[in-house]
């Protein structure tokens, strides 16, 4: 109903992206993108690339830049591990009226910018099975 086109990215929370660097380029061989930091969600993203160019699926390390991060509170009470799952879409904020048609519960009913400048929103995790889900809808779309 909302088209979702692809999985955007897989967000995942770590204490520290450069601990975990390691595992994720050396280990399992996944290309490492860039870092980005998100000021005002308080968290530095680091982006790393799996599969064929253009066809790639990316993961999202998420890192709290303090305390109270969003992020610092979800490690403290779940520990480290997957965040979100985002989906790639088109006219976003028409998305967002059509998930609430739908009666799905929004933690955010105007866009906001993620990583990459991409505009994303977040649907509450009541509404989709315990699973925090984003959708982004990328600059260039
Ligand atoms: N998975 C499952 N449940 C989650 C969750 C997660 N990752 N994060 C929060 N929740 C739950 C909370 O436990 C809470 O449940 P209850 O209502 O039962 O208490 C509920 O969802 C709402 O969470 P909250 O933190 O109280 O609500 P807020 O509106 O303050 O914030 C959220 C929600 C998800 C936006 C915030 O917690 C967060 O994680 N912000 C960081 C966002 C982020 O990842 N930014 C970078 C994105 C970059 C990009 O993807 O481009």
């Amino acid at each position: 109903m909302i088209e979702a086109q692809a999985i955007n990215h897989i967000g995942i929370a770590v204490r520290s992206i450069a601990a975990h660097q390691d595992f994720y380029e050396r280990i399992l061989g996944m290309r490492f993108e860039a870092t980005e930091t998100i000021s005002d969600q308080k968290v530095n993203v680091g982006f790393f690339l799996i599969g064929q160019p253009g066809n790639e699926i990316r993961l999202e390390l998420l890192e709290p830049t303090s305390n109270d991060s969003p992020v610092a509170k979800f490690i403290e009470k779940r520990g480290e591990g997957l965040h979100h799952i985002a989906y790639t879409v088109s006219n976003i904020q028409e998305r967002i009226q059509q998930l609430k048609k739908a009666g799905i519960k929004m933690i955010d009913e105007t866009p906001r910018r993620g990583a990459h400048h991409n505009l994303i929103a977040f649907l509450h995790p009541k509404s989709t099975g315990g699973v925090l889900t984003e959708i982004c809808q990328p600059q260039s779309a």
